[in-house]
């Protein structure tokens, strides 16, 4: 039985890749909702029922377990998806605690889209973690946008990145939170913007991890040695999927 794992789009690769890289023997459904990109500007409503069709199509496909490798609809969805189905349903939010816990600075950057930002799971984190941290949030606008039209390493994108990061750079942040699965694509680009002294840190090992904890836990953990069967689909452009993941898997075109 496959993890599914779901994104709006091909950011949730970068979450593929961690879960990947710790459990290659388990099988894998990645499904990229890129028709319906971003949700990070839809309503909580339409986030739910688009998130409730993928894990609806992954489940019909017979997977065991649900990766939501999607900040915004994690932050908006999940409550109702884990009431919804009774296989183990996994979310990923902003890495706030880890950044809150570590700055020096007192002060944190978090980059993330609309629906997340302005999610009532986040605001929650928040307070409870970074409640004397100055947090410098900035919306990702147009970032998904650029990525789901393969756009990755341009000008129009460095040009984006340098009007969200100079505020935080002004209020001498030390640590900047991805609050959104593309966003580990635009590590290249950070790194070169940011100042030396800055972490950037995304949630992704933590979810592979999380992953891992919770297939153990329902002894549902694939114990053959082989590696899996990977498999991806889009309802968008395929090209796109396939170069984020190097050109080396086979990406099939879905109408889901
Ligand atoms: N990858 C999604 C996330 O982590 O929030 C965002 C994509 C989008 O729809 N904006």
């Amino acid at each position: 039985q496959p993890i599914g794992i779901f994104d709006s789009g091909v950011g949730g690769t970068s979450i593929w890749k961690e879960i990947n890289l710790l459990l290659p023997n388990e099988n894998t459904i990645y499904l990229a909702d890129s028709a319906n990109a971003p949700y990070g500007l839809k309503t909580k409503e339409t986030i739910i029922n688009l998130s409730i069709k993928n894990v609806e199509h992954l489940i019909n496909q017979g997977c065991k377990i649900i990766v939501v490798a999607c900040n915004t609809a994690t932050t908006n969805a999940i409550h109702v998806l884990r009431e919804s189905y009774n296989i183990p349903i996994i979310g990923i939010e902003p890495a706030i605690k880890p950044a809150a816990l570590n700055t020096q600075t007192k002060a944190i950057g978090i980059l993330a889209t609309k629906g997340t930002l302005s999610s009532e799971l986040f605001h929650k984190t928040t307070n409870l973690f970074a409640n004397n941290t100055n947090i410098i949030e900035r919306i990702g606008e147009g970032i998904v946008e650029l990525i789901e039209s393969g756009q990755l390493h341009t000008e129009a994108m460095k040009d984006l990145l340098k009007i969200y990061l100079q505020p935080m750079i002004d209020a001498n942040i030390d640590y900047l939170v991805l609050g959104c699965t593309h966003y580990p694509y635009l590590m290249p680009l950070l790194v070169e913007l940011l100042p030396n002294n800055v972490k950037i840190i995304d949630s992704g090992e933590a979810v592979a991890r999380q992953t891992k904890v919770i297939l153990e836990k329902h002894h549902l953990l694939n114990t053959q040695i082989a590696k899996g069967n990977y498999q991806f689909f889009t309802n968008g452009k395929t090209e796109v999927l396939a170069s984020l993941l190097d050109n080396k898997f086979e990406v099939e075109y879905l109408n889901f």
